[in-house]
C-alpha cells in the first residue's frame, strides 16, 4: 500500500498574465500559484509532501483530447506581439494569451499527468497539483474561461491508455460548471464526471442549458454526467456535505472507481468573488477525506479556480494537510441544507434514478411537477432559518470575510497534532496491529476502582467487570488529554464500557459524544440531556427502549453477499451525525453484530471526518482480523476493506427513508427532498 503526498508546483507558471485591460479575466493572476504556495510552505505542509517535478505535455498527449487545430493555434501564439495576443483571445469567451500561455498550459498538463503517474506507479497515494492555466473549462477545440488545455481530461484519457483503466471518477468542485470536460466525456461510461455549480436558473456564466440536472450523458455514457445546479448564492458548508451524503458518494462508491481526479477550483469556497458562496476552507478537508475513501486512496487533486487570495490559499492547505492524512478539523454553525439545495439534490436524484441501483427503489413519483413548482420556490423563501440570508457583496462584509478567515485559520490549522493510534498491548497484539500503534500500559484495579466507586458506581455493579474498563479508561484518558487522537481498547463488556466512556467523556466536559453502537447493547445510557447521542445498530428491535431523538435504533443485517451498509451510513448514520457534530465519537462493537468487517470499517473510514477525528473504538470480539482491520483504519495506513458494493433492497431502502421521515426535522443533514406543500 503506497503512502505520502506529491506536490507540484512549478513556478514557470506565474509567467501566463493579463496584458491588457479585461475585467472579466483580471481575477486570474499568477498570485494565485505562489500564494498558495507560499501559505503552503508557512503551514510546513510543503516539506511533509513528496516534491514532483512539473514538464511539459507532449504534443501527442494533448492530442488525446484536443484537436490539432486547436493545439495549432496555441503554439502559434508564442511568437505574437500584443496586439495580435489581444486579437487571437477575442476569438473565445473568456480567455488571454500571453507569449509564455502555450509554454505554461503545456507544464499545466505535464504536471497533472506527472501527478498521476506517481499516484499510479505507487511512489505516492495521492497528491496535489498547483497548476496555471486551470483546464475544465476548455473545450476539444477552443479555449474557454480562463482554460486552454483540460488538464483533467488529458489526465483521465492518459490514465485509461497508459494503465488501462476502465473506471475514472472527476469530482469538479469548482464553482463553474466544467462544460469542457462534459462535452469531452458525455457519452463515455468510463468516466463519471460530477460537477456542483453556481446556476441561478441559468443566469450565470456560462449560462448553459447542458449545466442543468437533466444532462446525465448521451448513449453509453448515460447516467455518467451528473449536474448539480445551485441556483442561489451563498450555499455553505452543510449544502455541500448534502451533496456528497444524498448525491455524490452513494454514485461514486456504486460506480466503484479505480482513480479519481478532482478538478478542484475553490472559487466555491467563501469569499470568492466568482462564487458567492459561503463554504469555509474546512469544508474541503472534509471532502477530501470523503474522496480518499475510493480507488483504494488513489487521489489526484488538481488545480482550477480560485480567485480569493486568502481563502484560495487556506482551502488549498486544507486539502493538502488531509491528503497528508492529519485530523479532519470541525465544522462549525448550524447544519442545515437550504430548500434551494434540497431542492437541487432532489432533482439530479430523481433525473439519475433510472441508471443507478441505490436510487432504484426511491419513490420519485411525486417529482414530476417539481420543475413547474421551482420558481414558487425560488422565490418562496419562506422558512428564513434553512434559507440563506443574503449575497456577500458590499465591502463591509468583505471585511468579515477576511476577519473571519484570519481568527478562524488560527484555530483550526495550529492545535491539531497529527493522528496519534493507542491500544494496550494485551493479547500479543503487538504481532498482528499495524506499525506506529502505540502500545500504552492498562489501568490497574485499584484505579479503575476509584475512579467508579465515585461516579460511575450504579453502572458497574459486579467486581469483576471492572477489569474490563481498564483498556478503555486509558485509552480514553489519553484521547481527553490529546495525547492521541483515537484508540482501540478491547473490552469484555463493550455495552457497559461505552456507557461509562460517554459518561466520562461528558463529565469531562465533551458537550456532545456520538455513539455507535453494533450489536446487542445490554444497557443504554440515559440519553435526555442531549450531551450523548446513540445510534444502534442491531439485528431485532432492542425492547425496552423506543427510538427518540438522541437513541436512534438501526436495525440492519448485512448482506451475505457483499456490502449494502453503504447506503444506511451515507443516507442515514453520516447526515445525523453531522447534524450533531460531536466532540468525540465513540464506536463500540458488542455482541450478535449484525455487521461484518467491511460495514464496520466503512463505519470507522467515514466518522473519522467527526470530531476532529478523535475516535475511540471499544471491541468484545477480540478477532484478529477485526481488530486490525479497525487499527489500519484509524492510523490511516490503508483504505480498509469495504467490501463489494451490493444495492440494499427495497425493505432496507424502505426503512432508511422511514428513518429519515422521521428524524429529518431533528436532524436536518438528512433533507434529501422537498415535501409536498411547501
Ligand atoms: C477556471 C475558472 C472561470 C471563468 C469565469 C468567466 N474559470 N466569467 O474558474
Ligand atoms: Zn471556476
Amino acid at each position: 500500500m503506497a503512502s505520502g503526498t506529491a506536490l507540484i508546483y512549478d513556478e514557470e507558471m506565474t509567467t501566463h498574465k493579463l496584458l491588457w485591460s479585461d475585467p472579466i479575466c483580471d481575477i486570474e493572476v499568477p498570485e494565485r500559484l505562489s500564494s498558495s504556495y507560499e501559505q503552503l510552505r508557512s503551514y510546513h505542509l510543503v516539506e511533509r509532501c513528496v516534491h514532483v517535478p512539473a514538464r511539459e505535455g507532449s504534443e501527442e498527449e494533448i492530442l488525446l483530447v484536443h484537436s490539432i487545430e486547436h493545439l495549432e493555434v496555441a503554439k502559434s501564439t508564442q511568437t505574437m506581439n500584443e496586439e495580435e495576443l489581444k486579437r487571437v483571445s477575442e476569438n473565445y469567451d473568456a480567455f488571454f494569451f500571453h507569449p509564455s500561455t502555450y509554454h505554461c498550459a503545456r507544464l499545466a498538463v505535464g504536471a497533472t499527468l506527472q501527478l498521476v503517474d506517481a499516484v499510479m506507479s505507487g511512489r505516492v497515494c495521492n497528491g496535489m497539483a498547483l497548476v496555471r492555466p486551470p483546464g475544465h473549462h476548455s473545450q476539444r477545440n477552443a479555449a474557454n474561461g480562463f482554460c486552454l488545455f483540460n488538464n483533467v481530461a488529458i489526465a483521465a484519457e492518459y490514465a485509461k491508455l497508459k494503465y488501462g483503466l476502465q473506471r475514472i471518477l472527476i469530482v469538479d468542485w469548482d464553482v463553474h460548471h466544467g462544460q469542457g470536460t462534459q462535452y469531452i466525456f458525455e457519452e463515455d461510461p468510463s468516466v463519471l464526471y460530477f460537477s456542483w455549480h453556481r446556476y441561478e436558473h441559468q443566469e450565470f456564466w456560462p449560462s448553459l442549458k447542458e449545466s442543468d440536472y437533466d444532462a446525465v450523458g448521451l448513449g453509453k455514457g448515460k447516467g455518467f454526467n451528473i449536474n448539480l445546479p445551485w441556483n442561489k448564492v451563498g450555499m455553505g458548508n452543510s449544502d455541500y456535505l448534502a451533496a456528497f451524503f444524498h448525491v455524490l458518494l452513494p454514485m461514486a462508491f456504486e460506480f466503484d472507481p479505480e482513480l479519481v481526479l478532482v478538478s478542484s477550483g475553490y472559487d466555491s469556497g467563501i469569499g470568492d468573488p466568482e462564487g458567492q458562496m459561503n463554504a469555509t476552507p474546512e469544508v474541503f478537508a472534509h471532502l477530501t477525506h470523503f474522496l480518499m475513501q475510493l480507488a483504494n486512496g488513489k487521489l489526484c487533486v488538481i488545480l482550477e479556480g480560485g480567485y480569493h487570495l486568502k481563502s484560495l490559499g487556506e482551502s488549498v492547505c486544507m486539502t493538502v494537510k488531509t491528503l497528508l492524512g492529519d485530523p479532519v478539523p470541525q465544522i462549525t454553525g448550524e447544519m442545515a441544507p437550504c430548500l434551494s439545495a434540497v431542492e437541487s439534490i432532489q432533482n439530479v436524484r430523481a433525473a439519475h434514478k433510472p441508471y443507478w441501483k441505490w436510487l432504484a427503489y426511491e419513490d420519485t413519483s411525486f417529482l414530476q411537477n417539481l420543475s413547474t413548482k421551482s420558481h414558487l420556490l425560488k422565490k418562496a423563501n419562506s422558512n428564513p432559518s434553512t434559507e440563506h440570508e443574503s449575497k456577500i457583496t458590499n465591502n463591509n462584509n468583505t471585511v468579515k470575510v477576511e476577519r473571519f478567515l484570519e481568527l478562524h485559520m488560527k484555530n483550526i490549522l495550529f492545535p491539531v497534532p497529527p493522528i496519534k493510534t493507542a491500544t494496550t498491548g494485551s493479547e500479543g497484539s503487538e504481532h498482528f496491529l499495524p506499525e506506529h500503534v502505540q502500545l500504552v500500559k492498562e489501568m490497574d484495579k485499584t484505579e479503575i476502582k476509584a475512579l467508579v466507586s465515585g461516579f460511575y458506581a450504579d453502572l458497574v455493579k459486579e467486581d469483576k467487570t471492572l477489569l474490563s474498563l481498564g483498556s478503555m479508561f486509558v485509552i480514553l484518558d489519553k484521547i481527553l488529554k490529546k495525547e492521541v487522537c483515537n484508540g482501540i481498547a478491547a473490552s469484555l463488556t463493550a455495552a457497559l464500557s461505552a456507557a461509562v466512556a460517554l459518561r466520562h467523556s461528558v463529565r469531562f466536559g465533551f458537550q456532545r459524544v456520538l455513539c455507535v453502537f453494533v450489536g446487542d447493547m445490554q444497557m443504554i445510557p440515559d440519553t435526555e440531556d442531549g450531551r450523548m447521542l446513540i445510534i444502534n445498530i442491531c439485528d431485532k428491535e432492542q425492547s425496552g427502549k423506543a427510538s427518540c431523538k438522541h437513541y436512534i435504533s438501526l436495525n440492519w443485517k448485512e448482506d451475505a453477499e457483499g456490502n449494502d451498509f453503504f447506503s444506511a451510513v451515507l443516507g442515514f448514520i453520516l447526515p445525523v451525525a453531522y447534524s450533531y457534530q460531536p466532540n468525540l465519537t465513540v464506536i463500540a462493537v458488542g455482541p450478535n453484530r449484525s455487521l461484518g468487517i467491511n460495514g464496520i470499517s466503512l463505519l470507522v473510514a467515514l466518522l473519522q471526518g467527526l470530531a476532529e477525528s478523535r475516535i475511540l473504538a471499544v471491541i468484545e470480539d477480540t478477532e484478529k482480523s477485526l481488530m486490525q482491520s479497525v487499527a489500519k483504519t484509524l492510523v490511516r495506513a490503508s483504505t480498509p476493506p469495504f467490501g463489494i458494493y451490493v444495492p440494499p433492497t427495497q425493505e432496507k431502502v424502505n426503512k432508511i427513508k422511514a428513518l429519515r421521515d422521521q428524524f429529518q426535522q431533528e436532524w436536518k443533514m438528512l433533507q434529501c427532498s422537498v415535501k409536498e406543500g411547501i
